[in-house]
């Protein structure tokens, strides 16, 4: 057996024990409570779900297993999914050999690169990342087992080689996305002698030879993996996976959620805005200036993107880890600049705005991650998401192998009409 696969084998037991353990303690305890709100507003606040991949505390932002993003920021993309999935950092040996395994799947079939060079010029490159997945739905491992019939105790293993091949194939995908929708379509051959986000970068054939832009893709496709269960992608994915539909189907589906601009399109946004700062008013803009820009901004009535967070209440420590990057790598920049000036001003501007309604001042992780992308070369806004989306799918595929493993039931959460409320919750 893999490492990885023993691994999860083992994580999956004490999970399973610690479930066993809430059930004795108590299955019908009560964990929150519903409104009339929450039922017409996207069910927030609502704590309804397990997911043991990652958290995501108000106060200390992302955890991964024990580890909080300070903790596991240096690590390779491949030691984070390890994490995700077994909930344990790989050893030396464990991780080689994960390496070489996903080096072995990493052929992308060439009907792929036929159904995406086929599209519209214009296609976005979110629906070409998409599509690329599903097209490649015919090799699910899952799917064919399944019809042959497997125990349900077994389905993880075969949803692990679905997200291994998957996962493999992701970089290169991605790169040929870059290559095709915005260079010559020559796409440039996988190394296996690179590692995961190497080999992205290696691909997407960027011509500035600079070793940081390399630390900065690991770093990126670290800070983006997994967010928790209920944000749309990952519960995208896992509602699709629940039903059974192979990790193709909920991987696909999960990056639909992502391509949406509420969710992971909110990137690309905040760098325009930082754009048309430096535009406008340059990188020597002084702190009154930038301060009398914001608040005509938010006089106008538009919001200040990267700042404010649905769960977060202090600066995202995945904000902190590009801002040290940039510090240490491109403080020259001029969109770095103008990031980290508007970190200065932006929080006690918030604060007092609204009379206070702001629940969260402070910084997200997309305030800095396209400044950074763009200093080094890569400036085409549209392929910011499909990034962010490499990394997602570690989440994705660790999230549905854990739910198999554990037996998790479809997901079929209750819905009611207004009739129902109005005559069964005296709200008239
Ligand atoms: N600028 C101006 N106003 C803001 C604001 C900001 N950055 N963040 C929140 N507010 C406003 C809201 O619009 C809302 O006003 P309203 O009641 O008049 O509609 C009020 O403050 C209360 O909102 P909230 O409870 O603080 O936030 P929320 O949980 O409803 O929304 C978020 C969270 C991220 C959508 C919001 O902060 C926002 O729009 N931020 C800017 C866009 C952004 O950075 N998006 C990326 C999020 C990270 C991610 O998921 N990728």
């Amino acid at each position: 057996m893999s490492s990885i696969k023993e691994g999860i084998h083992d994580h999956l037991i004490e999970l399973q024990e610690e479930i066993d353990c809430i059930f004795t303690a108590g299955r019908n305890t009560k964990v929150s409570e519903v409104n009339i709100g929450q039922i017409y507003g996207g069910m927030r606040g609502v704590v309804a779900l397990a997911c043991n991949t990652s958290y995501v505390d108000p106060y200390s932002g992302l955890h991964i297993g024990d580890y909080t993003t300070d903790n596991f920021s240096h690590k390779l993309p491949e030691e984070i999914f390890f994490l995700l999935s077994t909930g344990k950092f790989p050893e030396a040996e464990s991780l080689a050999e994960f390496q070489n395994d996903l080096n072995q799947r990493a052929q992308v079939p060439q009907y792929v690169w036929d159904v995406l060079r086929n599209l519209p010029r214009d296609t976005h490159p979110m629906t070409m990342l998409s599509l690329g997945i599903l097209s490649m739905e015919n090799e699910s491992v899952f799917k064919r087992e399944y019809q042959k019939g497997i125990e349900k105790r077994n389905y993880w293993k075969y949803t692990l080689e679905d997200a291994l091949n998957i996962l493999a194939k992701l970089p290169s995908l991605a790169a040929g996305i870059y290559r095709i929708r915005f260079g010559n379509g020559v796409l440039i051959a996988h190394d296996s002698k690179l590692d995961w986000s190497g080999n992205l970068v290696h691909m997407l054939g960027i011509p500035d030879g600079d070793k940081s832009f390399a630390d900065l893709m690991r770093l990126y496709l670290v800070l983006h993996c997994d967010h928790e269960g209920g944000n749309v992608s990952a519960f995208t994915s896992r509602v699709v996976n629940s039903a059974l539909s192979d990790l193709y189907y909920a991987v696909s589906a999960g990056l639909n959620g992502l391509a949406g601009p509420l969710h992971g399109l909110a990137n690309q946004e905040c760098l325009q805005f930082i754009l048309k700062i430096d535009e406008q008013l340059s990188d020597q803009v002084s702190e009154e200036e930038l301060k009398a820009y914001v608040l005509d901004v938010l006089d106008s009535g538009k919001v200040i993107p990267g700042y404010g967070h649905a769960v977060l209440r202090v600066t995202d420590p995945r904000f902190t880890a590009f801002m040290k990057f940039g510090e240490e790598n491109c403080s020259n920049s001029s969109c770095f600049k103008i990031a980290k000036k508007l970190f200065s001003v932006v929080p006690d501007i918030l604060k007092n705005y609204k009379e206070g309604k702001i629940a969260n001042p402070y910084p997200n992780v997309d305030a800095m991650s396209g400044s950074l992308l763009h200093h080094f070369g890569l400036k085409q806004f549209d392929y910011y998401t499909v990034l962010f989306g490499v990394s997602r799918v570690m989440g994705f595929c660790a999230q549905n192998i854990l739910a198999q493993g554990l037996g998790q039931p479809i997901i079929r959460p209750k819905s009611v009409t207004n009739k129902w409320v109005l005559e069964n919750l005296a709200v008239k």
